[in-house]
């Protein structure tokens, strides 16, 4: 082993107890039900010895391997995969805390290593989770059959409506909460359907808060990469065949808006208000998803809402030619399904190729090797910042974030 490689497993040895003991309080202050009734200093202990070993050995198989066994475990103990990810969050969170501010570059190259080794780890519970669940879920969701889904599923004759309901995370776009929409998508679409509805339940007054916050990594890792959940919903609402309506009712935060413009027409009530967020959070949005804004939007538009992180309301949103139609709340659900069912009994293999041509056409750009690799050096900057650690921090203890700008 190297001489570097045999100082960061010294300092990691060092600092396990430490760092698990900060993880394992972190955890206890979230109050979910199955860290109240069990102890997660033994499971934070073991990843973060299998985090060690992996960089010690060379080798992510060991913790990859070790973190796609304890998903199917965890997953039998009726783990949600929101739980399973705020473990992750704390210990990397916890690392971050007890290794760096020692301010060593020691202490950075250990954290650096351990953060990027619970990384891998994290990529292999949250595919396997999701390989899980997607066996195990039952063909209908959303009903009495799946009382975990949180997306309900149905079709209005060649109308397939999908329905978000999560209320407790203000429909967060959380791991399980794409996966659920995707699935629907996929069903729907087996039953050919000719158009699609997607809202939130009738009750909620927010559409979606956007991203789940607790699920985006903490630093050091691109948190909108190619493979994130919600990256792969929206590429999924993008390609699915048929017309897709976003019926907003209430407010769309962030990713979510991103999910709205990802629809191919939006219908909202006059509760309806739109907000891109990642200011607040010290979040580099991705290039793909700015073109979506710039595809939809003015670009001095853009740059306000990105800039300022306010929200714009129906009538905004009117002007701004991001709804299609602002109908009062009465109407809302008639008009909707009026459109959807027009569109239904068009010629659906003409419209296909027209959203497949559309999408093709607007979601490209070509961008120099450099120029790309430029932009994304910016983003990890951003990403790998203070900054972006405590946009994430002040969320989660809501208190407004104090930004420096490193
Ligand atoms: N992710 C995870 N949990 C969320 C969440 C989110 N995006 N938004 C809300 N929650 C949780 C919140 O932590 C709280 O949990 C519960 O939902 C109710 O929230 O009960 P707990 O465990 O404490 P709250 O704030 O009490 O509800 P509210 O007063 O009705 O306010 C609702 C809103 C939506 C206004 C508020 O929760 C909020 O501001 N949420 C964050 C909105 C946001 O900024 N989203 C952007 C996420 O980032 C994102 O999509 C990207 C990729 N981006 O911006 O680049």
């Amino acid at each position: 082993m190297s001489r570097s490689r045999d100082t960061v497993i010294g300092v990691l040895g060092g600092a396990q107890e430490d760092v698990v003991d900060r993880a394992a309080a972190a955890l206890a202050r979230r109050g979910d039900p199955h860290y109240s009734r069990e102890d997660p200093r033994p499971k934070l202990e073991t990843l973060y010895r299998r985090v060690t070993q992996s960089i010690e050995e060379g080798d992510s198989a060991v913790v990859a391997d070790y973190c796609d066994a304890l998903a199917a475990e965890r997953l039998q103990g009726g783990f949600d995969i929101a739980e399973l990810q705020a473990a992750f969050n704390a210990l990397e969170e916890a690392a971050w805390a007890g290794l760096a501010p020692r301010d060593s570059p020691e202490g950075l190259r250990a954290v650096e290593a351990f953060s990027r080794a619970l990384g891998v780890g994290r990529d292999a519970l949250v595919t396997a989770y999701v390989r899980l669940t997607t066996r195990i879920t039952p063909a209908v969701t959303g009903t009495a059959e799946d009382p975990t889904a949180r997306v309900a599923t149905e079709s209005r004759g060649e109308v397939g409506v999908l329905t978000m309901n999560d209320p407790a995370k203000r429909n967060a776009l959380s791991t399980r909460m794409t996966q659920d929409i995707m699935s629907g998508l996929d069903r729907l679409i087996s039953k050919n359907v000719r158009a699609i509805v997607l809202r939130s339940a009738p009750s909620m007054s927010v559409w979606s808060s956007g991203h789940d916050i607790n699920e985006l990594p903490r630093g050091r890792r691109d948190p909108l990469a190619y493979d994130d959940p919600l990256e792969r919903c929206l590429r999924a609402v993008r390609s699915v065949p048929v017309p897709v309506i976003a019926m907003v009712r209430g407010s769309v935060w962030g990713g979510a808006f991103d999910l709205v413009l990802s629809c191919d027409i939006v219908v909202a009530d006059e509760t309806a208000t739109f907000a891109i967020t990642p200011a607040n959070l010290g979040l580099p949005y991705n290039t793909t998803g700015l073109l979506h804004f710039l595809g939809r939007l003015p670009i001095n538009v853009v740059k306000e809402m990105f800039f300022t992180g306010t929200p714009i309301d129906a009538t905004q949103a009117e002007r701004w030619l991001v709804v299609n139609h602002l109908v009062a709340s009465a109407d809302l659900e008639p008009a909707t399904f009026t459109l959807a069912d027009v569109m239904a009994a068009k010629a659906p293999l003409a419209i296909a190729a027209v959203k497949e041509q559309l999408r093709v056409l607007t979601d490209y750009q070509p961008v120099a090797a450099q120029v790309y690799e430029r932009i994304q050096g910016l983003r990890r900057q951003a990403y790998d910042s203070q900054d972006y650690l405590e946009g994430l921090a002040a969320f989660r203890e809501r208190r407004p974030p104090n930004f420096r700008g490193n």
